[in-house]
């Protein structure tokens, strides 16, 4: 614990069936994981995304993005984050391919963290539309710690022709 109350940004996903339900459910599963840490001050509507790097044999992902209202360190929540993943049923295989659920902390405030396991702004952050669209959609304004530039900003440099919007925000409740 840091003492601190931080806002982290949380990006969810999920493309796989599982025993506990469909993509939706999943999310709606963290969702609701996630209001048990901390307080959820935000969630995105949900998209359906076209997947992102393993392209040609993995089906298309739900996306959804959580402001988390935290006091946990940052290599806590990271860790939180993976524990929330193993209960909700998520098995490790291929790198970027298919799951039933990622976390993925996107920001923590403006903390800028390089560490084994934990790198903050998550590195990928502004290439992805399927992060960008839905974390523009509850944090607009919000400044890139490595980049200086606002999160709209950064959408308008990606191609977010492969995300739609598909249903309103899970219910963290
Ligand atoms: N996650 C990945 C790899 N590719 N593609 C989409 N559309 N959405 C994701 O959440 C995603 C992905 C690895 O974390
Ligand atoms: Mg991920
Ligand atoms: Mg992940």
């Amino acid at each position: 614990m840091t003492g601190d109350i931080v806002t982290a940004y949380i990006g969810l996903g999920s493309n796989l069936e599982s025993p506990r339900g469909d993509r939706s459910r999943h999310l709606e599963l963290a969702a609701k994981a996630l209001s048990g840490i901390g307080e959820v001050t935000n969630m995105s509507s949900v998209y359906e995304t076209t997947p992102w790097d393993v392209t040609d044999r993995q089906p298309d992902y739900l996306n959804a993005v959580a402001a988390l209202s935290t006091a946990m360190d940052p290599s806590a929540l990271v860790t939180t984050m993976l524990g929330i993943e193993t209960d909700l049923g998520r098995e490790r295989s291929e790198k970027n391919g298919s799951r039933v659920i990622d976390l993925d902390v996107l920001l923590f405030g403006n903390n800028v963290i390089n560490q084994t396991g934990v790198q903050i702004p998550h590195p990928l952050l502004h290439e992805r539309a399927f992060v960008l669209v839905p974390l523009a959609e509850i944090n607009t304004t919000g400044v890139h710690p490595i980049f200086g530039i606002t999160i709209s900003e950064l959408l308008s440099t990606v191609d977010i022709s492969g995300v739609r919007r598909y249903g309103d925000a899970p219910s963290s409740r």
